[in-house]
């Protein structure tokens, strides 16, 4: 409303009050414009939010107790994997493995189509409950070509940890490799299996969740 307007509807007013309305006016532009710029904020940030899902690939978080975990075991040890409630990183489940091994032994799970090809991604993440035993276990990566890649931890903390392990930094196994293997030393995708606690020499329980590889 400008001054024109607003003599005419209530007669003359002085110039003071005049002045206090294009003022009043004028803050409530500027409330107007910083709304503006709140909302687009908010749209900016709604916009990124797939970019950095993007960022993450989700191997598993144990949530869904259809997923078959498997397990191995040799002569001389045992091995049992299972989903659990008690202890957990993330929502309802984490996985829990009691391994007592004198040979060979490890807990795996297979990896579908939309979750083998790791392509563009650098590392590979997961959160593990250690139970501070001292013994050295593995994480082993196989290909759909049966090469192996093997990583190794000492289970030398307690409680929850993330362990962040970068991809180029997982040797090729050099203990072992199936005889129809095709083997070139390099990490090729697809993968086939996650085999995230193997070992020939540990007795304790630990427990997985939220595994998943960034960019
Ligand atoms: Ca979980
Ligand atoms: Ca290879």
């Amino acid at each position: 409303m400008d001054s024109f307007q607003f003599n005419s509807c209530f007669g003359h007013v002085p110039e003071q009050i005049l002045k206090g309305v294009r003022t009043m006016n004028i803050r409530i532009k500027k409330i107007a414009s910083l709304a503006s710029l709140l909302a687009c904020i908010s749209v900016i940030a709604l916009v990124s939010v797939p970019v950095s899902a993007g960022n993450s690939l989700l191997i598993s978080d144990f949530e869904d107790s259809k997923q078959p975990i498997n397990t191995y075991a040799g002569g001389n040890s045992t091995v049992t994997a299972e989903y659990q409630t008690a202890i957990v990183h993330s929502g309802k489940q984490a996985l829990k493995v009691f391994q007592k091994v004198s040979d060979w032994g490890g807990a795996l799970i297979e990896l579908p189509a939309e979750k083998a090809d790791w392509t563009g991604f650098t590392t590979l993440k997961m959160w593990i409950y250690g139970g501070k035993s001292g013994g050295k276990f593995n994480i082993d990566l196989e290909e759909l070509g049966r090469e192996q890649f093997r990583y190794t931890i000492t289970d030398d903390w307690s409680g929850w940890k993330e362990i962040s392990i970068k991809l180029s930094e997982i040797p090729v196994r050099s203990d072992w490799q199936a005889s129809d293997a095709k083997k070139n030393g390099k990490l090729d995708f697809p993968l086939k299996t996650i085999q995230f606690f193997t070992s020939s020499s540990f007795n304790g329980t630990l427990f997985f969740d939220d595994i998943s590889v960034e960019k």
